[in-house]
């Protein structure tokens, strides 16, 4: 796949990767992007996604298109923690404020920075869309205090800095692609997991896992990615209509999914979904000796106070 292969009479397939079905906003939003790439190019370059894994997980996915392999991914950024420390910062439990706060950030400097850090490892960060809020899961009760959590299996995104959460908090982490989590709860090999309400719902995991307790611990967007191969073989008018495409993607996204959080929520209450609120400071506590061990540079300690600075308290 990638442009190379693809080429043809001036005509260019170039091929997407996500993880969620094509429901899901950051699918719809990359198809958004994709159709505005072909309109502006006057169809010479269209956009192909494969989306709900097909490709394989965001980890293996994230390697082809290093190689050039597949031309544009959407991942979260959690996989992408061991790749490049800078994407670490915003991966952090308990760093933004809000949805506000984590929207300013990303439309800007440090935003930007993080977008750059990906170019030297083959990928080109094209757009950041919304995460929103990930909160624990699980299959046995309530979690209102990190006590709670004690002896229990709860699956993380393929990331260290998560591995490390999960056990400052008293539980066992156990880091597994997003498609083999329903297995895993069914079965008993995990008792939880944490994710937003649009993936908890699209999963289906409530159904096998219905306590849903809002500690809202993380906030690391997700990322449009182009590999760094196929935007070498465009000309810099191409990677202008790329770029300004999935730029102009992004208040797309973010009205998707405003409404698509609202209805997954509305939708799993009214199923039997049992929300509970939490106090965040005593897990938010926990998280000193984290943040310590995976903040170790001058450029990333850089942009984490950019980002504390940009806190609700200063806006
Ligand atoms: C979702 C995210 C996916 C994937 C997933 C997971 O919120 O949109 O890209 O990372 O979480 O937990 O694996």
């Amino acid at each position: 796949m990638g442009l190379a292969g693809c080429g043809g009479g001036g005509r260019s397939t170039l091929f997407g990767t996500d993880t969620h079905p094509a429901d899901y906003p950051t699918v719809q939003a990359f198809r958004y992007f994709g159709d505005l790439v072909e309109r502006r190019s006057g169809g010479r370059l269209r956009v192909k996604i494969f989306p709900s894994g097909q490709l394989g997980a965001e980890r293996d996915t994230l390697e082809i298109t290093s190689f050039g392999g597949l031309d544009f991914n959407r991942v979260n950024l959690a996989p992408l923690n061991s790749i490049e420390p800078l994407t670490t910062i915003f991966s952090l439990p308990f760093l933004f404020d809000s949805e506000a706060h984590l929207r300013r950030v990303l439309d800007g400097e440090p935003g930007e920075r993080v977008l750059r850090s990906l170019a030297p490892h083959d990928m080109i960060g094209l757009c950041f869309y919304d995460s929103g809020a990930r909160s624990f899961y699980n299959t046995r009760g309530p979690i209102e205090r990190p006590a709670d959590m004690h002896g229990m299996k709860i699956r993380v995104q393929n990331s260290d800095l998560y591995v490390a959460m999960i056990q400052g908090l008293g539980a066992a982490a156990t880091p597994m692609d997003l498609s083999e989590v329903y297995q895993g709860l069914v079965q008993g090999v995990i008792d939880g997991a944490e994710n937003n309400w649009p993936s908890y719902e699209s999963g289906r995991h409530y159904e096998v896992a219905p306590y849903y307790s809002l500690t809202r611990h993380v906030m690391a967007p997700e990322v449009l990615l182009m590999s760094k191969v196929s935007w070498d073989n465009l000309n810099s008018a191409d990677r202008e209509i790329v770029m300004e495409s999935a730029r102009e993607s992004v208040p797309y996204m973010r009205r998707l999914w405003d409404a698509r959080v609202a209805a997954a929520q509305e939708a799993l209450v009214a199923d039997g979904v049992r929300v509970n609120e939490v106090d965040p400071r005593p897990f938010r506590r926990r998280m000193h000796p984290v943040w310590e061990s995976f903040v170790t540079t001058d450029v990333q300690n850089d942009i984490m106070r950019a980002v504390l600075a940009m806190g609700d308290g200063n806006a």
